[in-house]
């Protein structure tokens, strides 16, 4: 199988790193295959046809059409294989894939929101608990919207662009967005989730070799898009804990942004870019709320 697994990399996929991962190669692997002796197929019949048919063979146009069922055979053939490959492989994986979620419990549970054209990721932190995060609590400097009010947001940890994860435990992650719709791709993982503004969605991998994987955006989602890309990292055990470590000691310094010193008299900072109501939007008595 592994010559055969050749044409997945010859269209570019890079190796897969995750542990289902493999079955989702099987797949492409035989589609890439059978779409192949398909094209030959369907070419040489165009080729033989070109010449059966051509005008100096049959100068009058028969009316009579095909006779014999060869291509209806054929068609059925093809219709059947297709649909075992729907039925028989797709679903059940995907519905494998969406229906036999991990334990939470023993998972690493992470947050990823898109924006305009970064990716941002919220951690639980030592508590284990997820800070409560509001939309309008969304600022330059807090680009999740973290309740700074919220007891178990205290600890929280957020990251922009990259995400560490231990090898070998089963990663969930709820995918949203904050303003259109992305997709939360990992092609090292073999895993790919629609983020959807309003809506958290659930996906699960487990990391099994260590490395830098491309997190991509995997819906085109505006004139940035192209550049909207991550860093997924999978560490041993202990380069996660540093890593966890750093993250906290970084959100210690960061978690009270100073207060911008304004000179008496000045009016406050203006709306920040982006945060300009719609004409007749309702008044919040927020200055660019
Ligand atoms: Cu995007």
């Amino acid at each position: 199988m592994t010559s055969l697994a050749l044409i997945n990399e010859l269209i570019g996929q890079p190796p897969n790193a995750s542990a289902h991962g493999y079955q989702i190669d099987h797949i492409i692997e035989f589609c890439h295959w059978f779409m192949g002796a398909l094209f030959l197929g369907w070419s040489a019949f165009f080729v033989y046809v070109l010449l059966r048919f051509r005008k100096g063979r049959n100068p009058v146009a028969s009316h009579e059409g095909v006779t014999s069922g060869i291509s209806t055979h054929l068609e059925f053939a093809v219709v059947l294989i297709e649909a075992v490959l729907l039925i028989g492989f797709a679903v059940p994986l995907w519905a494998k894939r969406v229906n036999d979620f991990p334990p939470a419990k023993d998972a690493i549970l992470v947050h990823a929101v898109g924006q305009q054209f970064n990716w941002n990721f919220h951690l639980p932190g030592p508590d284990g608990v997820f800070g409560r995060r509001a939309i309008d609590l969304v600022t330059n400097t807090n680009p999740l919207g973290l309740d700074p009010s919220d007891p178990a947001s205290k600890d929280d940890l957020t990251a922009l662009g990259e995400l560490h994860v231990p090898i070998d435990r089963n990663v969930i992650i709820d995918v949203s967005s904050k303003d259109v719709i992305h997709n939360f791709c990992l092609p090292g993982m073999r895993i790919a989730q629609d983020a959807i503004p309003g809506q958290i969605i659930p996906m699960w991998f487990k990391p099994i070799k260590t490395g830098q994987y491309e997190v991509v955006c995997g819906q085109l989602c505006g004139l940035g898009h192209y550049g909207m890309k991550g860093m997924l990292v999978v560490d041993t055990p202990e380069d996660y804990q540093a890593w966890l470590k750093e993250r906290m000691e970084l959100s210690g310094t960061q978690s009270a942004p100073p207060a911008l010193a304004r000179p008496p008299g000045e009016p406050p900072p203006g709306p920040t870019p982006g945060s300009v109501a719609p004409p007749g939007a309702p008044k919040t008595g927020k200055p660019g709320g």
